[in-house]
């Protein structure tokens, strides 16, 4: 596995803080981010790179006005691909996807401006969503002669169900303010939505690192098994974290009454 500062990267930066934040940049901002297959290569690669790491938490932000255009339609449409190019392409997107929403490292997403397309299917693979005041989230293959390919058909509808997302593609529905809370495509909406991503992600290297494994990999795993297979795998994961070296002195600290309690602040 190669180092994270030995990977060649044109259009993403990666730089890990002195806590183990790392803070991942779509830095496209000519092209309003849009996922070339350059770019596609450069997560897959950043994203099995980052979980060995040691890295704790990871911010996902943009450079100009805009998270993400979605698909390079401009290199889509001149590349003249044929449908079995295409499909190893979105294999190729589904592959850094998964790398981020499996890889058990919390991501947490700093939005602004478009998140469309391929953008929304980059975003809703992450753990946490933060968009803001300027954010507003689009589907509009519909309307370019499209369809999705970066997994939005699997992640989307359990955001915010399968009906949404069918008349976003058909009609090219923008979601944004409150709306976009509300019915489940960002968690928070605030004016600066990288300072409360940074806030969130230090929130997050808090836990210990097999929880937050666990966390941002199993919960998703259980998501494609039966109750009963979900159920056991549950067990089997809460066997191993609900038992490691590393809770026992909050356990204790508990017990002592010194442990943190979990109310409102
Ligand atoms: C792009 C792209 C892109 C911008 N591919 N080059 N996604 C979309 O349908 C969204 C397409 N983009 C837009 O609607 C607008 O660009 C934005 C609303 C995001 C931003 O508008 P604006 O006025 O700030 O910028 P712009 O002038 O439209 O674009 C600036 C440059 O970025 C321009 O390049 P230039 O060389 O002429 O300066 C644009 O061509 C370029 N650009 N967006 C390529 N998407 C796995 S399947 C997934 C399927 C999809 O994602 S479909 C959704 C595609």
């Amino acid at each position: 596995m190669p180092d994270i500062a030995d990977l060649a990267l044109n259009n993403l930066l990666c730089h890990v803080d002195q806590d183990g934040i790392a803070t991942v940049t779509l830095n496209r901002p000519a092209k309003r981010n849009a996922l070339n297959a350059e770019t596609i290569e450069e997560l897959v690669a950043l994203f099995s790179a980052l979980p060995s790491s040691g890295v704790r938490a990871v911010v996902l932000r943009a450079e100009g006005p805009h998270f993400c255009a979605g698909l390079d339609l401009v290199e889509h449409g001149q590349s003249e691909r044929s449908p079995a190019e295409f499909m190893r392409l979105c294999l190729r997107w589904h592959e850094a996807f998964t790398k981020i929403e499996y890889g058990g490292v919390p991501v947490i997403a700093a939005l602004k401006g478009a998140v469309v397309g391929g953008g929304l299917e980059l975003a809703s693979s992450v753990h946490i969503r933060v968009m803001d005041e300027t954010t507003y989230f689009g589907l509009p293959e519909g309307q370019r002669g499209l369809f999705t390919g970066g997994g939005a058909t699997i992640r989307v509808p359990a955001l915010i169900g399968r009906a949404r997302m069918v008349d976003m593609m058909l009609t090219g529905r923008l979601y944004s303010g409150d709306e976009a809370v509300s019915v489940g495509l960002a968690q928070y909406r605030v004016p600066d939505s990288e300072a409360k991503a940074y806030e969130l992600a230090r929130a997050c290297a808090q836990n210990t690192p097999l929880s937050n494994f666990a966390i941002c990999s199993a919960i998703s795993h259980m998501q494609n098994m039966s109750g009963l297979d979900a159920a056991y795998a549950e067990a089997m994961v809460a066997g191993i974290v609900n038992t490691q070296d590393a809770a026992k002195g909050r356990l204790d600290a508990f017990a002592k009454g010194t442990g943190v309690k979990i109310k409102p602040a």
